[in-house]
């Protein structure tokens, strides 16, 4: 029947209590996705149990659509164990977080606040290298950044008055620094801008977020989701900080994710241990860990670089 055609007499004008009511079981409505939710669960296991590898779950992401590579990983499922994290290279995503001059470069929003800055540009290197060898592989790289709009309407006030306070001669987000490149963290300034070391090339996607974390305030996830990527490559700084608040969010959405411990640093070397071991409690509770190194091996082995890479 159309709309239109709609009689007075046929309009519903309350909901009628079901014969079931409240006898009704929900949980036995849910129960057969369940068991064969936990039947998947059940194969996974078995998989890891021959291979020591957490591989890629193909009943839900379909066949592989690039090379398969797996990663050597420590301290998972306990504390001096080691396993493997599969991945399909054309659903990985590396992403790049912050490798701005506010967080490794002179002048910059951590040198202003007085932190040492070998703590986060020393793993430039390590970064480098892997993001050379990712992009020889054809792996997706999605970098971002940290900063704000220029009038401040997307920076909450307490943070900028805590930077204030806390930067060398009262000089917060927003404001420039003596002998510095521009505002901190604004966007379009010099000190907002990505290192040359890590800096994006054509083809690699960038996004632009107003905080810490990337769900509310950037597009981050909708782009990855659009890429159709299901497992993630960390690196980027601060450990504790930026990185560890977007892989906690990334793993709350189902992302398999890996941070590489040699590609990311904090402003606090006990902090940085620290948001390591985080990931790795409870059997891996935020994702994986691993190193540039054990990166460069698994994609040897599988062929998307060469040997003497
Ligand atoms: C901080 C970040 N540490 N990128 N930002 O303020 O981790």
């Amino acid at each position: 029947m159309k709309m239109a055609e709609l009689k007075e007499m046929d309009v519903i004008h309350k909901g009628t209590p079901s014969e079931l009511g409240e006898q009704r079981k929900y949980e036995n409505l849910m129960s057969q996705r369940r068991e064969e939710f936990l039947k998947h669960v059940q194969d996974g296991y078995d998989q890891w149990e021959k291979t020591r590898t957490y591989k890629i779950p193909q009943w839900l992401y379909g066949p592989p659509k690039g090379k398969l590579f797996k990663v050597e990983c420590e301290d998972v499922p306990k504390f001096g164990e080691t396993s493997y994290l599969e991945f399909d290279s054309a659903r990985t995503a590396f992403v790049c977080i912050d490798w701005q001059i506010d967080f490794c470069g002179e002048h910059g929003y951590v040198d202003v606040m007085g932190y040492p800055l070998d703590n986060t540009a020393n793993p430039l290197k390590a970064a480098g290298i892997s993001l050379n060898a990712v992009r020889q592989a054809g792996i997706q790289v999605v970098h971002c950044r940290e900063g704000h709009l220029p009038d401040l309407s997307d920076c909450p006030y307490n943070k900028v008055l805590r930077s204030k306070i806390i930067g060398k001669d009262a000089v917060g987000i927003g404001e420039q620094p003596e002998g510095g490149l521009g505002r901190l963290l604004i966007r379009g300034s010099k000190s907002w801008g990505i290192v040359k070391e890590m800096e994006p090339i054509e083809g690699e996607i960038l996004v632009d977020k107003a905080g810490k974390g990337a769900s509310h305030v950037s597009n981050f996830f909708m782009v990855l989701q659009n890429l159709g990527v299901t497992h993630l490559i960390f690196t980027g700084i601060t450990t504790d900080v930026c990185v560890d608040t977007i892989m906690t969010q990334a793993n709350d959405l189902g992302f398999w994710c890996l941070l590489l411990k040699d590609c990311t640093g904090a402003t606090d070397e006990d902090n940085y241990k620290a948001a390591i071991k985080s990931v790795k409690m409870q059997g891996g509770v935020f994702g994986w860990i691993s190193e540039s190194a054990k990166l460069l091996e698994g994609m040897k082995e599988a062929d998307l670089i060469p040997s003497d890479f």
